[in-house]
C-alpha cells in the first residue's frame, strides 16, 4: 500500500552537531515482543541510586553488558545481579535496528554490546544526566522510543540552562554522538495517554558500546 504520509515524515533531522532524529525509523510491533522475551528472563526492576533512593524509571538490560545503579555507584556488569545469570542476548531485531540507525545518522559502523531498557509510567521522568559509564565515548548511543510519547530535554555540555525540548513519539530513533556525546539530557514526567500496543507506558531502548 502507498504510504500517503511518507513525504511528510522527516526522514532524518540533524537537531545539532551529533544529535540526529530519525522519525518513525523503528517498528514497535516488531520490537515489543522482543522486549517481552527479555523481561521474562530479566524482569524490570527499580534500581537504587548511589543516593539510596529507588529510581522511578524501571530498568533492565540485554547484551554482553548491562548498566546498573547500586548504592556503590553506576557500572556495567556481564551478569544480572538479581539472577546471577548473564543478561539476555541482544536479539537480531535489536542489533539490526541499532546498526542501521547509526549508519543512517552518519556514525558509520556501530555494533552495540549493551542495551539498557527503560520503562516509564504516567508521571515518571528521568532527571538530567550525562552518560559517562561507557569506556570509549567515541561510540554513539542509539536511543529508541516506543509507546506513549515523551518530551526529551536536551541541554548542553554543562549542567543547567534551559533545554531544547524534542517530542519523541513511538518509533522515533535519536542518535547521539560526536561533539554531543556528553551533553546533559533528561525526560519530562510522562503525561498520561494511551498507545494501542503499550497502554499508558513508554519504553526506551538505548544501545551502547560499554567496552
Ligand atoms: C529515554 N534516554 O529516552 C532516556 N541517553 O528514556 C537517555 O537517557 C539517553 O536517549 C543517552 C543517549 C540517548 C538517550
Ligand atoms: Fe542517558
Amino acid at each position: 500500500m502507498t504510504d500517503l504520509f511518507a513525504p511528510l515524515r522527516a526522514e532524518k533531522e540533524v537537531i545539532r552537531d551529533g544529535v540526529v532524529l530519525l522519525s518513525g525509523f523503528a517498528d514497535s510491533a516488531e520490537l515489543l515482543p522482543a522486549i517481552k522475551n527479555i523481561t521474562d528472563e530479566a524482569p524490570f526492576r527499580h534500581m537504587v541510586t548511589p543516593g539510596g533512593r529507588p529510581m522511578k524509571v524501571a530498568m533492565t538490560n540485554a547484551g554482553s553488558y548491562g548498566w546498573v545503579s547500586t548504592p556503590q555507584g553506576y557500572r556495567y556488569l556481564p551478569e544480572d545481579p538479581v539472577s546471577g545469570a548473564p543478561w539476555p542476548a541482544l536479539p537480531e531485531v535489536f542489533l539490526n535496528l541499532a546498526t542501521r540507525a547509526a549508519k543512517k545518522a552518519g556514525f558509520g559502523d556501530f555494533t552495540p554490546d549493551a542495551c539498557l531498557i527503560n520503562r516509564y509510567e504516567p508521571g515518571t521522568g528521568l532527571s538530567p544526566h550525562q552518560d559517562l559509564d561507557e569506556a570509549d565515548k567515541n561510540w554513539p548511543i542509539v536511543s529508541v522510543s516506543l509507546g506513549v510519547s515523551a518530551d526529551f530535554q536536551l541541554y548542553g555540555l554543562k549542567r543547567g540552562g534551559s533545554p531544547l525540548i524534542i517530542p519523541l513519539h513511538d518509533g522515533d530513533v535519536l542518535v547521539f554522538g560526536g561533539p554531543s556525546r556528553l551533553v546533559y539530557h533528561g525526560v519530562k514526567p510522562l503525561v498520561r495517554s494511551r498507545h494501542p500496543l503499550t497502554g499508558d507506558q513508554r519504553f526506551n531502548l538505548t544501545f551502547r558500546r560499554a567496552r
